[in-house]
């Protein structure tokens, strides 16, 4: 088993975006779970490649390699991942915030979400609070979810909760908010509902907001 890990987190650490199907299906194969795969393999392989660029050894575009090969791989598990849900258990609008581009998290967050019977709008990437507001507006979801990995956008966050009061909607959607530099208390200090700190804490969370 470790040997699947090694190769695949190994695939990510330097971007190779042709091997990286073959290695996971080469794992599938091998009756490893793929939540095994994602979080013993992918994630850890995406912080190593978080911890290069912040020394320097690598720059942006093996970065965005890394990103392109980890997609790649969740796209081939992603069907699994969903398997096996067809009642709805409520309706989530998930998003990244504006001005960040990053969405491998949030893409996993939302199949998680998918998997366990939730119906969810994903409105991708850099989302300006207006379009938010009008899509609460239309389709009143239960939760509306909100993910960042720049310190710079997390104050993104607080002016959607802010922006959601002053269209008296905020008592209408419960909001739950995630990504790398969030934090229980970031979570409270602008008011949101909840914090996931990964995307399976993403499932239980939303289940607990909606029971109520
Ligand atoms: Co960027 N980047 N990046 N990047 N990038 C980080 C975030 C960084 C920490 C790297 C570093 O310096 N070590 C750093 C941010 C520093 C900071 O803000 N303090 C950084 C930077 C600086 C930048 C640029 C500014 C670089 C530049 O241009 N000079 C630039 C910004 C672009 C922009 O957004 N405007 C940039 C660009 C990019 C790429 C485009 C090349 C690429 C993204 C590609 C893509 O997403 N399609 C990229 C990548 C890949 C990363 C790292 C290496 C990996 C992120 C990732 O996918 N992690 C990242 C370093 C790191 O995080 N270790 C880094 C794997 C993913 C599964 O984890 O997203 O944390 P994560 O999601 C988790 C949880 O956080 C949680 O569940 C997920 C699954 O467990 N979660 C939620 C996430 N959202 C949630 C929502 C929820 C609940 C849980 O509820 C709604």
């Amino acid at each position: 088993m470790s040997q699947h890990i090694n190769k695949i987190q190994q695939a990510i650490v330097v971007g190779h975006h042709k091997e990286i199907e073959a290695l996971v299906q080469s794992a599938l194969d091998d009756e490893i779970a793929p939540e095994l795969i994602v979080n013993a393999a992918m994630i850890p392989g995406m912080d190593a490649v978080g911890q290069k660029f912040s020394t320097g050894e690598i720059f942006v575009p093996e970065m965005l390699a890394s990103a392109v090969t980890m997609n790649k791989g969740l796209d081939l598990l992603k069907p699994i991942l969903q398997q096996g849900n067809s009642e709805t258990k409520g309706t989530i609008i998930v998003c990244t915030v504006k001005g960040d581009l990053h969405d491998i998290g949030k893409n996993l967050v939302v199949m998680m979400l998918e998997g366990a019977g939730f119906e969810v709008i994903d409105m991708g990437v850099d989302i300006n609070v207006e379009n938010l507001i009008d899509k609460v507006k239309e389709i009143k979801p239960d939760v509306l979810g909100l993910s960042a990995l720049l310190t710079t956008t997390l104050p993104e966050m607080a002016k959607v909760i802010e922006s959601l009061k002053a269209h008296r909607v905020r008592d209408q959607v419960k909001v739950m908010i995630g990504g790398a530099p969030v934090d229980e208390a970031f979570s409270e200090k602008i008011g949101a509902d909840a914090y996931g700190k990964d995307a399976a804490e993403a499932v239980q969370i939303a289940r607990q907001l909606i029971a109520g």
